[in-house]
């Protein structure tokens, strides 16, 4: 059988599980954390979405696994709102461009919070550059209505699309993802520290918040919070995991 066709059973199957990884701030404490996909397909195991995603874009089949991805997101909002120690954490989900296109994204996505009860300001969308790349008007309608209830946005893999920066001002954007391509090697990189500079220094100048991602040692870390980069997410604070070994503690400083 194709991969295609087993993506079609998946879902029946359940063979989907959402991992999570924490996001910090400079104190070390968990803002929240990113949903993260994986496939654990019963021959081949675990597989990454960076190998199924573009076939489900492909086939369509991005839209009911996105909406299985949002439906688990927002039941572990409602959850984590009961809890004092983890009720101000957000929830990041990334969404595919084929999925935010649809006529009935917003309804979807206002309906799942109320369904399951959960806080839309705790719901944070990743949406990428692409996204912006055409039909600004519709795309800026959506968001601004998504916006108005409540959920925040954050553009991800910044810097490595091919929009014009002119959307930044006209759209309801609260953060910027600093690409953990130009993390990296940013201690050895002039160019990559540079580019991540200038992510930093738009950020604050547009009053955005920003975040940088493959953050995996203490020198990047220190390097960013230098630069003035507030929020971090990558190995040096946790890996992914899935919600029972998720560890929502504070993280000391390391
Ligand atoms: O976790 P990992 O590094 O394997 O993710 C690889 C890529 O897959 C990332 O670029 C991430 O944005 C994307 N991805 C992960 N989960 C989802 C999801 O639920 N929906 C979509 N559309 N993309 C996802
Ligand atoms: O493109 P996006 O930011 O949505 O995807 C994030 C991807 O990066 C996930 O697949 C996640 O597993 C991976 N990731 C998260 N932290 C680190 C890290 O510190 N180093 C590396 N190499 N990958 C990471
Ligand atoms: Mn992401
Ligand atoms: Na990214």
């Amino acid at each position: 059988a194709t991969l295609v066709n087993d993506l079609y059973c998946a879902i029946h199957y359940q063979q989907f599980i959402l991992f999570y990884q924490i996001q910090v701030n400079h104190h070390g404490q968990i803002v929240g954390v990113e949903a993260l996909l994986r496939w654990l397909h019963p021959q081949k195991g675990m597989i990454s979405p960076a190998q199924f995603i573009p076939l489900t874009e492909e086939t369509g089949l991005i839209v009911p696994i996105g909406d299985w991805v949002l439906d688990q997101a927002c039941r572990t909002l409602a959850l984590w709102a009961k809890d004092p120690a983890t009720q101000n954490l957000t929830i990041a989900v990334n969404i595919s461009v084929v999925q935010f296109n649809k006529d009935d994204f917003v309804h979807k996505v206002l309906n799942k919070l109320k369904h399951s009860g959960a806080n839309p300001k705790r719901l944070k969308l990743e949406i990428t550059e692409s996204l912006l790349a055409n039909n600004i008007k519709d795309v800026k309608a959506k968001m601004v209505d998504l916006q108005q209830h409540g959920i925040t946005f954050s553009i991800d893999d910044f810097g490595t699309g091919y929009s014009s920066l002119s959307y930044l001002k006209q759209l309801p954007i609260n953060q910027l993802k600093i690409d953990q391509g130009f993390v990296r090697d940013i201690i050895h990189s002039r160019n990559d520290k540079s580019i991540a500079q200038a992510v930093i220094t738009l950020a604050k100048s547009m009053d955005l918040q920003v975040i940088a991602e493959g953050v995996e040692t203490n020198e990047h870390r220190q390097l960013l919070h230098r630069m003035g980069c507030n929020f971090y997410q990558g190995y040096l604070f946790g890996k992914p995991r899935k919600l029972e070994e998720l560890n929502l503690l504070n993280i000391t400083n390391v």
